[in-house]
C-alpha cells in the first residue's frame, strides 16, 4: 500500500461534527493581551566643545534627520541644554546611544547622550 503524505488523508471517512470535538483540544478565542513595547528617548546634551557641525552630522547619520531638522535639534540643544534625537524601543535606543558615544570619542569630542523612558 502506498502512503499518502497528506496528514488529513487517514483513509477514514470524514467525521461528523459531533465526533470531531471528542478528545480534541479547542483553542479559546481569547484576545491575546500584547502590551506595546516601552519606548525610550535618546536625549543629547550640550557642552562647550563639540562643534555644531559634528552634532548636525551625527543627527543626520545616526538618526536619519534631514539637515534642516538636524540643525534645529542641534540649536535647541545648544540653547536649552538638551534635546531629543529620537524615540525608539529599548535595544534600538541603547544602540544609538552607544553609536553616538563611539563616534564622539573617535572624533575626540565630549558629546554626551542619554536614555530616558518616553
Ligand atoms: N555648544 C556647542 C558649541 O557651541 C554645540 C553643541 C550643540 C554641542 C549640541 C553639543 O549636543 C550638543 N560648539
Amino acid at each position: 500500500m502506498t502512503q499518502s503524505i497528506n496528514p488529513y488523508a487517514s483513509g477514514e471517512p470524514p467525521k461528523g461534527p459531533a465526533e470531531e470535538g471528542a478528545g480534541s483540544v479547542v483553542a479559546e478565542k481569547e484576545a491575546l493581551q500584547v502590551e506595546p513595547p516601552k519606548l525610550y528617548r535618546v536625549v543629547m546634551l550640550n557642552d562647550d566643545y563639540t562643534p555644531m557641525e559634528f552634532v548636525v552630522y551625527v543627527l543626520q547619520e545616526l538618526f536619519r534627520h534631514d539637515i534642516e531638522t538636524a540643525t534645529q535639534i542641534m540649536l535647541k540643544i545648544h540653547h536649552e541644554g538638551r534635546g531629543v534625537c529620537g524615540v525608539f524601543t529599548k535595544d534600538v535606543a541603547a544602540t544609538k546611544v552607544e553609536l553616538v558615544l563611539a563616534a564622539a570619542r573617535r572624533a575626540g569630542h565630549p558629546l554626551q547622550c542619554i536614555l530616558e523612558t518616553a
